[in-house]
């Protein structure tokens, strides 16, 4: 996931040549490039004239090559490659945000990440993918990074990686996007707790410009960007971070992703559930129990903002428990408001329905 251009899919492409090739002499030496996903680029010669490099046929509704500051990818898609031992990779490519054509787009991009991560059940690591260039922290970098934490649960946050591309000229270092990522965790921190590490154990630097002279040779266009020593350097450093991230996510537990539907959609009955608290008198014991699921979502979610649910549950003599409910706590709360007593008000219906579905599948 990153902001659009960032490297993403050209990322997914090397990774597949440097699962094949232990050198960029060797990937020459065999006279072929890989190339997953279709990708297109200008290169300059010394006149400096433009020459299309392109590999692959881009179907419209999956790659779309513009230079309009458009997402490219389209939408969610999974790649998987083999990793020995009966092992595979599988990678889901997503399209970028921060997409010239504005917020909507935006939203109905990560509308189609989020569902495209709730479908495939458990993930291993949220991946980032970003340039090291970025030396403040721009409206883009900053709600493109918001936006998609949004999705996730803080607990799923353990599992947070980042991945830079273009790191060359960085000496393979995150270099100035150290500055802005490093105050939007520290703000994140702040804001809502969220704990979101940035260090040595979940920093993976590449360039994947091998990649990219290997596509140029196959297309017979020259890349002269930089010397082969340093196109070889960069294949050498990307596939070491390639395996590095390969061994990082083979130890990660992963996570269940139906858990953000959950969550999602307790947020959506709550704030039902809340229209109706507002306007009875209600007991301490049932006050508490709609104060805990609202300050468990607040607790748990970036982005939610549920502090207005927790503002009324506090003028209903709600005090802040002394520890955080678990997903199975929550359950039960809800369990005993709603099927152990018999209300009869439209919510607790939904709430039921709600809790059957999500019973029966964790
Ligand atoms: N030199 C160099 N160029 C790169 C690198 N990664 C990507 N590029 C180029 O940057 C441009 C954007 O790369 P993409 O892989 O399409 O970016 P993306 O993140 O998938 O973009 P969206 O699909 O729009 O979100 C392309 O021209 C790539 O060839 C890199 O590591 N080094
Ligand atoms: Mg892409």
């Amino acid at each position: 996931m990153g902001p659009s251009g960032a490297g993403k899919s050209t990322l997914v492409n090397g990774i597949a040549n440097y699962l094949k090739y232990e050198t960029l002499r060797e990937a020459e030496a065999d006279n072929h490039v890989t190339a997953v996903i279709p990708c297109q680029f200008e290169v300059q010669d010394d006149d400096y004239k433009g020459h299309i490099v392109k590999m692959g046929n881009a179907d419209e509704a999956e790659e779309n090559f513009n230079s309009l500051g458009h997402s490219v990818t389209q939408k969610p898609k999974e790649y998987d490659f083999p990793i020995g031992n009966d092992e595979y990779i599988h990678i889901i490519d997503t399209p970028g945000l921060a997409d010239s054509r504005g917020v909507k787009q935006d939203q109905k991009n990560l509308e189609l990440i989020r569902q495209a991560i709730i479908n495939v059940g458990e993930l291993h690591a949220l991946c980032f993918v970003l340039k090291p260039n970025e030396s403040k922290l721009t409206i883009g970098l900053e709600t493109t990074m918001r936006l998609l934490l949004s999705i996730f649960p803080k607990k799923a946050l353990d599992s947070v990686l980042f991945l830079f591309t273009n790191s060359r000229g960085t000496f393979y270092k995150p270099g100035d996007t150290t500055g802005p990522i490093t105050k939007l965790i520290t703000d994140l921190q702040k804001e809502c707790g969220a704990n979101i590490n940035f260090g040595r154990s979940n920093i993976f630097c590449t360039d994947n410009e091998g990649f990219r002279y290997l596509c140029a040779k196959a297309c017979k266009v020259d890349y002269t960007t930089a010397t082969h020593r340093d196109y070889e350097d960069s294949w050498k450093h990307s596939r070491n971070a390639t395996i590095s991230l390969i061994n990082r996510i083979r130890n990660e537990k992963p996570f269940d992703t139906r858990i953000i539907n959950f969550y999602t959609e307790l947020r959506f009955v709550t704030q039902k559930w809340a229209e109706w608290i507002k306007n009875c008198n209600m007991s301490a014991e049932r006050s508490k129990r709609f104060g805990t699921v609202v300050y468990e979502l607040e607790k748990n979610m970036i982005g939610t903002n549920c502090n207005d649910l927790v503002e009324l549950a506090k003028s209903k003599r709600f005090r802040e428990p002394r520890y955080v409910f678990d997903f199975m706590g929550i359950m039960n709360i809800l369990h005993e408001e709603f099927v152990e007593t018999d209300l009869d008000y439209n919510v607790a219906n939904e709430i039921r329905v709600f809790l059957d579905r999500y019973i029966f599948q964790f």
